[in-house]
């Protein structure tokens, strides 16, 4: 039973992690266009920067919940037959043991070279200028995908999304594009879709079956009975 889970920040909030658009939420702090566009970058890297490094530092110290860890023990089931999309770039994912991860908005974890387009691990607070490893240009950035920028592995996913029979979304407001518009693909091409989120969200009304509640307690339940149906292939 081949399956994609698109994740959002959703599922990180009870880890700690502040989600983007709910009250207390990241962008309360920052206007988006001052902080998450390549224009911004341009016009005021310092405040860019000290963005992200305070963000890794938070995100250092959050814990994967059980809804990381139900969807690590469902590839575990699953193999190659999941795929999690998430649009987070915080690493909980892969620290609850999940490894086919496509991280859509790139990773805080990383830094990227605009001189030799190298991407790097963050060697520490990029508003310190670090040397880029290959190159050696004083100009690394996050390798995160701001508004206007391509996002990372869209191949891969109109691929898995054109094949798979089960379509999750989880703790995603659908506030954004070409994510938000995942589950009409699957939808297409037949998938069952299901949405697994706090509340109603844009794209609520797209899914074949909507289940609110914390992600900590729908998506361990919800993992459970999907590996309940799925008897040994
Ligand atoms: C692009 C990284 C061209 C940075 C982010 C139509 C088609 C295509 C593009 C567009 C289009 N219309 C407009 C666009 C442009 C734009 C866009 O979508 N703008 C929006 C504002 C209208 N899109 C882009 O620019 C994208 N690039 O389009 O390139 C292209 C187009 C098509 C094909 C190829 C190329 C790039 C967008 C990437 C921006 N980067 N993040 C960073 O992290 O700082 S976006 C950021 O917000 C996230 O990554 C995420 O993707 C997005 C939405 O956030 P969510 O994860 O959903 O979080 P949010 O806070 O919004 O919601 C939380 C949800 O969780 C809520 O529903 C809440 O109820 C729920 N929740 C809370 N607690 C819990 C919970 N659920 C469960 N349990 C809980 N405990």
């Amino acid at each position: 039973m081949r399956v994609v889970v698109l994740t959002g920040a959703g599922i990180s909030a009870e880890s700690g992690v502040p989600t983007f658009r709910d009250a207390g939420g990241l962008w309360e702090g920052h206007r988006v266009e001052d902080v998450a566009t390549p224009e911004a970058f341009e016009r005021d890297p310092d405040t860019v920067q000290r963005f992200y490094d305070a963000r890794r530092h938070a995100v250092a110290l959050a814990e994967p919940n059980p809804a990381h860890e139900a969807l690590a023990r469902l590839e575990r089931e699953l193999g190659d037959e999941l795929l999690v999309v998430t649009q987070n770039i915080d690493p909980l994912h892969e620290r609850a043991g999940s490894s086919r991860v496509l991280h859509l908005h790139g990773e805080l974890a990383l830094a990227r070279c605009p001189a030799c387009a190298g991407r790097s691990p963050v060697p520490g607070d990029l508003i310190e200028r670090p040397p880029c490893p290959a190159c050696g240009e004083r100009m690394l950035r996050p390798d995160v995908v701001w508004f206007g920028e391509m996002p990372y592995g869209l191949d891969e996913i109109e691929a898995a999304l054109a094949a798979c029979e089960v379509f999750a979304a989880i703790g995603t407001s659908g506030a954004v594009h070409p994510a938000a518009g995942f589950v009409s693909t699957a939808r297409a091409r037949g998938a069952r879709t299901v949405e697994l989120n706090l509340a109603s969200s844009e794209i609520t009304g797209l899914f074949d079956e909507v289940r609110h509640g914390p992600a900590s307690t729908v998506v361990p339940a919800w993992c459970a009975e999907l590996l309940a149906g799925h008897g040994p292939s």
